[in-house]
C-alpha cells in the first residue's frame, strides 16, 4: 500500500501549555475531526504545526514521542512566523480576500515573506520524510506555495492539494499582489480540489487570465505537465452524528439542556467567531422576527454558540464587542421575567454538548455571508434521526449546493431570514421528514471517507494519465532512431500540419507567418529528390500560396478541400464542391460575432470558420456550443459538416478531411519512411490512415491516434532540424547545407 502524507497547517493533535506543563489534545475543526479515522486506517503520516514554538521546553521529548506514536510529524514555527504567516498573511490577507471582504485584506511584504518562509520550512520537512512512492495530500490556504516547492524538490512526486475555503471570482482574486506566485504554487500539484464547481471555475479562470495556460475540461497544460482541477464537496463522518441518539453522554446532556430551555422551540446557531459568518445580521433578523411575530415570544429561544477564534486580530475583537452588545440589546428589548430570547455561549463545547444541542434543536439557523462548505449544516442534518428539524442555510455557503431541500436564503436579506424562521417554526412534521430524508441519504452516501477516497482515486488517475503521456513522449533516443530511419530511407514522405505544430497559435491567424528559419528548414528537405514534403493545413489556399508557394512542397488547404502538387502545378479540388451554402450560413456566423466580442469569421473558398480564441474563455465556449446546436439544424440538409477545433467552429462540405487527402500521397508510392506531425482533432484523420510502420506524432497532450507525442511546436521543429542535420552529417545525402 502506498504511504500517505497529509500536510496541513495544524496537526490533528495540538500541544497546549498549561501551568508550565505541556498537554496533548485533539485539534478542532472539520478537517481534523473528519479525517482522523480515515487517516488512521491507512499507512499515513500527518505533517503540520502542533502549536509549539522553536524554543526548547521541558517535557518536549515526551511530547515528541507521543506525536510520533500517533504518526504525527511536527513542523516548528517561531513566534514571528506565527505572527506574520498565520495571523498575518493567512488570516489578514487570504482569509478576508477569499471570503469577499477585500476591504479587510491587508497587503504587507513582511506577511508575504513569512508565508514564503513557512511554506519553504514545510517543503523541507516533507521532502525529508517523503519516499518515492508516497502520495502527498496538502490542505488549505496556509500552504498554497507548498505544491510547487515540493515539485522542485521531488519532481516525480504524487501531490494533491485541497482548498477548504472559497476560491473567489477572478475580479477579487486579481487584487492580490502576489496572485501569480499563488497560482504557480498551486500548479505544482497534480490535482487541485475545491468544494464546489464555482470555486473550480473561478480558479481555472484565474489560471487562464493571469498565467495564459491552456485550460480544457479542467485540465491545465503547464510546460510539459498537465494539472487537473476538480470538485469534491467535503462530507462529514455521518456515522458519528447519526448515532448521537445512542450516545449516553449526549443524551444526558440533552436532558439537562431540555430542563433549562423548557418547552420553547429551539433555534440553534453554531459558528466560530468570524465576520464571514454573518452573526450580527442573523441577530438583527431574529430581533425583527420577534417584533413582527409577538406570538413567538416566550415560545422560542435562540441558542447562540460562538467559538472563540483569532482573538488577536482587530476585526475579531471588534466583532466580539459588537455581538456582546447586540445580544444584550435584544435580550433587554424582548426578554421578560422567566424568558431570555438569546442564550449566548461564547466558548468551545465538548462534542457531547454540541451533539446534544444539534439533536434537540428544532431549527438550525446557519447564515454565513460566505463559507467554503460549512460542515455544521451537514452535521445538524445528520443528527436528526427522527427526521424532524429544519435547516435554514444561506446560499453563499458551499453546502447550499448539496442541501437544496433546506430553506435557502440570502444572508443579507433580513426579510428572507425572518420569513424563513416563521416557515421553519411552522413547518408540518411530514414536510420536515421528507426534506431531511433526501438530504440525509445524500450525506450518508457521500461521507468524509468517500470524499477522501474520491480525491485519492482522482489523484492516482491523473498521475496515471501523466505517465501514459510520458510513455508516449518521443524520447531523445527515439528521436535519434527516427532521424536515422529517415537518413537510411530511399523514399520518405513528411505530412506536416502547420498551425500549432510548426508554429504556436497566435490570436490573429495572419500573425502566424513562417519565419525565415522555418522556411530554410523546410527548404532543406525539398532539396533531396527522395523526400517529399506535404503541408496539410486548415488554412485557405491563398495564404498557403503566399507563404509556401516558393517552396517545392505539396500543399493542402482547407483541411483537404484544395491540393497543390509540388513542382509548380495549380490548385485543384479533389471533388466538385459547392459554396452556395455560404449565403445561408454566413449571416448566422455574423450574428454570433455581434454577440461575442473578440470573435470573427474567416472565409475560405469552401468553408467558413468562426474563431473565438480572443474572447472570454467561458463566453466563447458557451457561444460555441450554442452555434453548433444552431448550425446542426441547417447543415444536415446541405451536405455540410460542423467541426469543432481549437477555439474554432468550422462549417464545410462533408467527406472532406485531412486523412482522405493524405491517402492520395500515401498510396501513390512505396514509401519506406512516413512521418506525420499534427496537433489537433483535424490531424487525427491523418494519423488514422497511416500504415502501422509510420511515425506519427501529436504536438501537445491529450488522447490521440498518434504513436508519440512532443510537448510543443518548438520541439517539433527541433526534431526536423535533427533529421536534416543528421542526414547531412551521417551520409551527406542532402548536399550543401550551411
Ligand atoms: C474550513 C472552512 C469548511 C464547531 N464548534 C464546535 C465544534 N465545531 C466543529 C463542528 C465542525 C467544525 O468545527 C466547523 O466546521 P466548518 O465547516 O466551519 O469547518 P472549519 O474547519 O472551521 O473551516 C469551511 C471546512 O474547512 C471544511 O472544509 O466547511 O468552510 O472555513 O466539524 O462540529 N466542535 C466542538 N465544539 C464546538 O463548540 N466539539
Amino acid at each position: 500500500m502506498q504511504r500517505l502524507l497529509i500536510v496541513s497547517n495544524r496537526l490533528p493533535i495540538t500541544i497546549q501549555e498549561r501551568k508550565g506543563e505541556l498537554h496533548v489534545e485533539p485539534s478542532v475543526g472539520g478537517l481534523a475531526t473528519g479525517l482522523r479515522s480515515w487517516y488512521k486506517s491507512r499507512t499515513s503520516i500527518w505533517i503540520g504545526w502542533a502549536g509549539m514554538g522553536r524554543k526548547k521546553i521541558k517535557g518536549e521529548k515526551d511530547i515528541m514521542a507521543r506525536l510520533l506514536s500517533e504518526n504525527c510529524h511536527p513542523v516548528a514555527l517561531s513566534q514571528h512566523d506565527v505572527e506574520a504567516y498565520y495571523h498575518g498573511f493567512c488570516n489578514r490577507t487570504i482569509w478576508p480576500l477569499f471570503h469577499y471582504f477585500p476591504i479587510y485584506a491587508e497587503y504587507s511584504e513582511d506577511f508575504w515573506q513569512a508565508y514564503e518562509q513557512v511554506n519553504t520550512a514545510f517543503a523541507n520537512v516533507v521532502a525529508g520524510i517523503a519516499k518515492p512512492n508516497d502520495i502527498i495530500w496538502i490542505h488549505d490556504y496556509h500552504l498554497m506555495l507548498l505544491p510547487r516547492l515540493l515539485r522542485e524538490r521531488l519532481p516525480k512526486a504524487t501531490v494533491g492539494f485541497f482548498l477548504h475555503i472559497p476560491f473567489p471570482a477572478f475580479e477579487i482574486f486579481r487584487l492580490l499582489p502576489r496572485r501569480r506566485q499563488i497560482l504557480e504554487g498551486l500548479l505544482g500539484a497534480d490535482l487541485v480540489g475545491f468544494h464546489t464547481y464555482d470555486y473550480t471555475g473561478h480558479f481555472l479562470d484565474s489560471v487562464h487570465h493571469l498565467l495564459g495556460y491552456e485550460v480544457a475540461m479542467g485540465q491545465i497544460t503547464v510546460a510539459d505537465r498537465t494539472v487537473r482541477a476538480d470538485t469534491f464537496p467535503m462530507g462529514i463522518n455521518y456515522e458519528q452524528f447519526s448515532s448521537v441518539a445512542q450516545d449516553q453522554k449526549a443524551q444526558a446532556e440533552r436532558k439537562r439542556f431540555h430542563r433549562k430551555l423548557g418547552d420553547c422551540q429551539v433555534i440553534l446557531s453554531v459558528d466560530r467567531l468570524d465576520y464571514t459568518k454573518g452573526i450580527p445580521q442573523r441577530l438583527e433578523a431574529f430581533s425583527v422576527f420577534l417584533d413582527r411575530n409577538p406570538k413567538f415570544k416566550r415560545k422560542v429561544i435562540l441558542v447562540l454558540v460562538v467559538v472563540p477564534s483569532r482573538t488577536r486580530v482587530e476585526h475579531y475583537m471588534q466583532l466580539k464587542k459588537q455581538l456582546d452588545g447586540l445580544v444584550g440589546e435584544i435580550n433587554g428589548k424582548h426578554g421578560t421575567i422567566g424568558w431570555i430570547p438569546i442564550w449566548y455561549l461564547y466558548r468551545f463545547l465538548p462534542f457531547y454538548s454540541l451533539a446534544a444541542l444539534y439533536s434537540l434543536a428544532d431549527v438550525a439557523l446557519i447564515t454565513p455571508l460566505r463559507d467554503g462548505m460549512n460542515l455544521v449544516a451537514k452535521e445538524y442534518t445528520a443528527t436528526q434521526t427522527d427526521g424532524k428539524g429544519v435547516l435554514i442555510l444561506s446560499e453563499t455557503a458551499g453546502a447550499a449546493q448539496e442541501l437544496g431541500e433546506a430553506i435557502i436564503i440570502n444572508a443579507n436579506n433580513q426579510e428572507e431570514i425572518t420569513q424563513a424562521l416563521t416557515k421553519a417554526l411552522e413547518m408540518p412534521e411530514q414536510e420536515q421528514i421528507e426534506r431531511n430524508s433526501i438530504m440525509q441519504k445524500r450525506l450518508r452516501r457521500y461521507d468524509v471517507e468517500r470524499w477522501a477516497n474520491e480525491f485519492m482515486d482522482k489523484l492516482l488517475y491523473t498521475k496515471k494519465l501523466q505517465r501514459e503521456m510520458e510513455e508516449k513522449a518521443l524520447t531523445y533516443e527515439m528521436q535519434r532512431k527516427l532521424a536515422s530511419d529517415f537518413q537510411e530511407s530511399n523514399k520518405a514522405l513528411l505530412l506536416l500540419d502547420y498551425d500549432g505544430t510548426l508554429v504556436p497559435f497566435s490570436p490573429k491567424p495572419l500573425d502566424a507567418m513562417p519565419g525565415a528559419n522555418l522556411l530554410r528548414l523546410l527548404e532543406k528537405f525539398t532539396r533531396n529528390p527522395r523526400t517529399e514534403v506535404v503541408l496539410i493545413s486548415g488554412r485557405d489556399k491563398d495564404t498557403l500560396e503566399s507563404w509556401f508557394g516558393g517552396l517545392n512542397v505539396g500543399l493542402v488547404a482547407e483541411h483537404g478541400v484544395w491540393i497543390k502538387e509540388k513542382g509548380g502545378g495549380g490548385w485543384e479540388t479533389i471533388e466538385t464542391l459547392t459554396s452556395e451554402w455560404k449565403e445561408e450560413v454566413y449571416p448566422i456566423l455574423e450574428s454570433w460575432v455581434d454577440r461575442t466580442p473578440g470573435s470573427f469569421i474567416e472565409e475560405k473558398e469552401f468553408s467558413l470558420v468562426w474563431h473565438y480564441r480572443k474572447t472570454d474563455t467561458k463566453l466563447g465556449e458557451l457561444r460555441a456550443r450554442e452555434l453548433i446546436n444552431n448550425l446542426s439544424n441547417i447543415t444536415a440538409n446541405l451536405n455540410l459538416q460542423v467541426l469543432e477545433g481549437s477555439k474554432v467552429v468550422e462549417v464545410k462540405n462533408t467527406g472532406i478531411n485531412k486523412g482522405r487527402t493524405a491517402l492520395i500521397w500515401i498510396s501513390r508510392e512505396e514509401w519506406d519512411f512516413i512521418l506525420a506531425i499534427g496537433d489537433d482533432w483535424t490531424d487525427e484523420d491523418t494519423f488514422k490512415v497511416l500504415p502501422s510502420t509510420a511515425w506519427s506524432i501529436k504536438v501537445g497532450f491529450g488522447a490521440s491516434a498518434a504513436r508519440f507525442s512532443l510537448s510543443s511546436p518548438s520541439k517539433a521543429t527541433s526534431l526536423l532540424r535533427k533529421m536534416v542535420g543528421q542526414k547531412m552529417q551521417l551520409s551527406g545525402l542532402l548536399g550543401d547545407f550551411p
